[in-house]
């Protein structure tokens, strides 16, 4: 069985590239370039339709979006790591915190960095949204979301959790968040 992973550094394959290491997976990386637009050419469309990256190929099947990604490698590979529970109370922590991750946290502090910043990655001023910087209201919320349930998640029993790995990324992520606000 062959995986074929398609992304570029620092991007939204980010969390995917780090659930195929923590997995211990054989996989080809694909480093797409973004500048050649690699990722909109035919070939590229015909596995993700939307033209971005990361996509993922495992044997016959497609997946695009990275939360599609990470639960289909939670699923048919994280059990037998010890990375993802089985049904149960701890699976519907596990699936609501990496939704959560996914769809509430990444792109509200992406359109922060983006319209209400002056890092590197963000908008040149005439381009900035001001309803996309007030997506900073809702970092608080994120933050106290984290803050209010970092016990449940210290305390879990999900591999990936207790990894140095994960908790690395808990720090910066805890860090980046309070340095934006
Ligand atoms: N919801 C998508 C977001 C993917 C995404 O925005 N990827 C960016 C890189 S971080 C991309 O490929 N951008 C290329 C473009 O928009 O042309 C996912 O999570 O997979």
């Amino acid at each position: 069985m062959t995986i074929r992973f398609y992304s570029w550094p620092q991007s939204s394959g980010s969390g995917v590239h780090w659930a195929l290491e923590e997995l211990g997976l054989d996989y080809e990386y694909v480093r797409l370039n973004r500048t050649k637009g690699e990722h909109r050419s035919a070939e590229y469309l015909a596995i993700n339709p939307n033209g971005k990256v990361p996509a993922l190929v495992d044997g016959e099947e497609c997946y695009f979006e990275s939360l599609s990604i990470l639960l289909h490698l939670a699923e048919r590979y994280g059990a037998m790591k010890g990375l993802w529970p089985a049904a149960g109370k701890q699976r519907a922590e596990a699936l609501g915190w990496t939704t959560w991750s996914t769809t509430e946290l990444m792109p509200f502090m992406l359109q922060y960095i983006y319209h209400g910043l002056d890092a590197p990655m963000s908008f040149d001023p005439p381009d900035r949204s001001k309803a996309a910087a007030e997506y900073s209201l809702a970092i608080p919320h994120c933050i106290s979301t984290c803050s209010r349930s970092a016990s449940v998640i210290a305390s879990s029993s999900w591999a990936l959790f207790r990894s140095p790995t994960f908790r690395s990324q808990q720090r910066s992520a805890s860090a980046s968040l309070r340095a934006c606000h």
